[in-house]
């Protein structure tokens, strides 16, 4: 259902008329990315009542147990921990895996691949990234290894699968342990298979602003028997029974409204990726023409879930940057994002680690200058779409003259 109208004003015939310079902004609500997908609400009403009547609210409830059958159903893997978030669930991953010293992550990704490890006192090496497919990059990735390194983590970017067997390779080369962050890719492929059975487990998130959401969420998938009891311990304080702590953990548990929200949102799968996909080839459409404007593509051989629409924008062929595009847009009420932006490695936090990392992340620099990630979901409409691709295609029509007027020299 769409929540932002057009305004009677758009579209723009000049550069006065942009909201940037005074105008009236195209919407007159602000159109965000990341719009949580929602499926029937009656039907996740009718499960919050039952939970409601039983009083069995979380701890491994009725609901957390059928969440992670479905998924495992769903899947295609054996086993499925549901827990809080997926920060939690990748802190819980490393744990169990016993990675230590340090774990090659890529520093294009959100600060939660890299932060679960420094969390636990484990060193997170950014490595460079694929500049097609923004993943990982195996032959960078080996170049990254010192005797401290015990595993790495890589991030199905958009929900775009890493190049997993050469990942695996190395991992195989250099005996390490290999995870996958799936945050982005519930419902992905690789090579036909869905994502979720790769690597040593892979860890999906069901955040509010993700393809499936359990308002807050993540779980860990796993054909590893070992490992997923070991996780399951972990994730409820090593609980055995009452009074009986048998492993060090912590609480990751999910509580039954996000199980019945995630159960809920499960139904909706196929309308979600409907919608999500009809959304992808309109911004394609619309886009494609317009010089510098690059929309990422997702591999027709593969499934996907279409969360992300991601443009690249090239200056030289604009005439504007990334950032000045993200201005203009934010003023009309379009809140582009510039996901990873600036790259973990230049974040304060993370900046002191290798203080020149940047020289060898040179992908990583160049995607994270370039990339915005536009509105989609069933939040939006074809019409706020086409509004969208039409102050995008403006903005680049008048890059220069934009770029003078902000400077102040028209
Ligand atoms: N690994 C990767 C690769 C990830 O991308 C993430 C999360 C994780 C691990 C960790 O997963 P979790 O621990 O979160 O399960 C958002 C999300 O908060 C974050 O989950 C996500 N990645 C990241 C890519 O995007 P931000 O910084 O954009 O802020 P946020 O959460 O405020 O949401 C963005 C926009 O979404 C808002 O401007 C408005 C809209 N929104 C958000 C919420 C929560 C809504 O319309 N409704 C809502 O309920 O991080």
């Amino acid at each position: 259902m769409s929540t932002s109208v057009l305004t009677e004003t758009s579209p723009k015939n000049s550069v006065s008329d942009l909201a940037l310079f005074g105008g009236q902004p195209a919407f007159a609500e602000k159109l965000h990315v990341g719009r949580p997908n929602v499926g029937d609400r009656e039907r996740l009403m009718a499960r919050l009542n039952d939970m409601l009547d039983r009083r069995w609210l979380t701890n491994d409830g009725p609901f957390v147990q059928e969440f992670e059958r479905k998924i495992c159903e769903f899947v295609g893997v054996r086993h499925c921990l549901a827990m809080c978030n997926a920060t939690v669930a990748l802190e819980i991953a490393t744990r169990a895996l016993d990675l230590q010293g340090e774990v090659i992550v890529p520093s294009f990704t959100f600060i939660a691949t890299a932060s679960s490890q420094s969390w636990l006192g484990i060193t997170p090496v950014f490595c460079d990234v694929d500049s097609k497919t923004h993943n990982l990059d195996p032959a960078k990735v080996e170049k990254m290894i010192t005797p401290r390194t015990t595993g790495i983590i890589g991030v199905h970017v958009w929900g775009r699968p890493c190049d997993i067997d050469g990942l695996t390779e190395v991992a195989r080369r250099h005996k390490l342990k290999l995870m996958f962050d799936a945050a982005h890719a519930f419902g992905c492929s690789y090579k036909g298979r869905l994502l979720g059975a790769f690597g040593e487990a892979e860890v999906y998130s069901f955040h509010a602003t993700k393809f499936l959401n359990t308002f807050e969420g993540g779980a860990v998938v796993t054909n590893n028997d070992e490992l997923a009891h070991k996780m399951r311990l972990m994730k409820n304080f090593g609980f055995a029974g009452y009074d009986n702590v048998i492993h060090p953990g912590t609480n990751g548990k999910m509580c039954e409204a996000s199980a019945a929200m995630g159960l809920t949102g499960l139904e909706s799968f196929d309308s979600f990726v409907d919608t999500n996909f009809r959304n992808y080839k309109q911004y394609h459409a619309e886009l494609d023409p317009i010089p510098g404007v690059k929309v990422i593509d997702y591999d027709p051989k593969e499934r996907s879930n279409f969360q992300y629409i991601v443009a690249e924008i090239d200056e030289t062929k604009t005439g504007i940057t990334r950032d000045e595009l993200i201005d203009l847009l934010w003023a009309e009420n379009v809140l582009a994002r510039r996901y990873f932006y600036p790259g973990i490695h230049r974040m304060e936090a993370y900046k002191p680690y290798f203080p020149h990392a940047g020289l060898l992340l040179p992908e990583t620099e160049k995607l994270s200058a370039r990339v915005t990630v536009l509105p989609t979901g069933t939040s939006v409409d074809s019409n706020q779409i086409h509004e969208i691709c039409a102050l995008i295609k403006f903005a680049s029509e008048h890059g220069s003259e934009i770029r003078k007027r902000r400077a102040g020299k028209l």
